[in-house]
């Protein structure tokens, strides 16, 4: 039986993707190296450090791991300066609704992000009093493909994984409730999320009616 909900954020309740996108530009340009939407989009879900070294490798960069912790870091300050931006205005159309349906129906919900950010995004957006857990970049160091953050979630409400639906809009967030034995909504185009059990477009088909509906031997 389906308990709990485990979501991830950027892609899912919100679209940080873009502002990730304009701190990696600005790092990119600082340092005279290549960076467009089609490496941006290779970023998605990967954790910091990962997408980093992801960047470097596209430009054939010889940096120390010192230089690259520095840059990350830079890049994060710029970053977290834009979530300033962010407002109760700013959810993915259908993720409000979502959340407060799930609350109103008492299952148990949990945060599964790779961002270590992801407290600074939820109290932009005034969502905190939808989750129980927080798992999020600093919970865990294991970051996705390896099911660690939804392990962390599910252990933390107290249910299994397979007692679990995980919403994830990236490649890795997928493989990675896969590897953790979860019940996955993938939210984007096949390309990429394709292998998730359901997938929707975007969060505004998937409703907890649809999800019921896809899964029904389960609730
Ligand atoms: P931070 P998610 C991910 O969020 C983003 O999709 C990815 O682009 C970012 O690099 C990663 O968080 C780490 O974020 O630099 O804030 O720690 O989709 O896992 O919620
Ligand atoms: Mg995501």
């Amino acid at each position: 039986m389906i308990k709990g909900f485990i979501f991830d954020l950027d892609g899912v309740i919100t679209d940080t993707a873009e502002l990730h996108y304009l701190a990696w530009k600005a790092l990119a340009n600082s340092m005279d190296w290549a960076f467009d939407r089609e490496i941006n989009e290779k970023l998605r879900g990967v954790s910091r450090m990962d997408s980093i070294n992801i960047i470097k490798n596209h430009n054939n960069a010889e940096v120390s791991q010192e230089k690259l912790l520095q840059l990350a870091t830079l890049k994060n300050d710029i970053y977290v300066e834009s979530l300033e931006n962010i407002t109760p205005n700013d959810y993915l159309p259908g993720a409000k609704e979502l959340l407060t349906h799930l609350k109103n129906e008492g299952f148990k919900v949990a945060l599964g992000s790779a961002s270590k950010n992801s407290s600074i995004v939820l109290n932009q957006l005034e969502a905190m009093s939808y989750f129980d857990v927080i798992g999020d970049g600093n919970s865990v160091s294991k970051s996705k493909p390896a099911p660690d953050i939804f392990l962390y979630g599910a252990e933390n409400l107290h249910l299994k994984p397979e007692e679990c639906v995980v919403y994830e809009d990236a490649e890795s967030g997928v493989d990675a409730a896969i590897a953790g034995g979860f019940y996955l909504v993938g939210i984007g185009p096949k390309e990429r999320v394709g292998h998730a059990h359901v997938r929707f477009d975007s969060m505004l088909e998937a409703t907890l009616f649809e999800v019921k509906t896809a899964f029904k031997q389960l609730f």
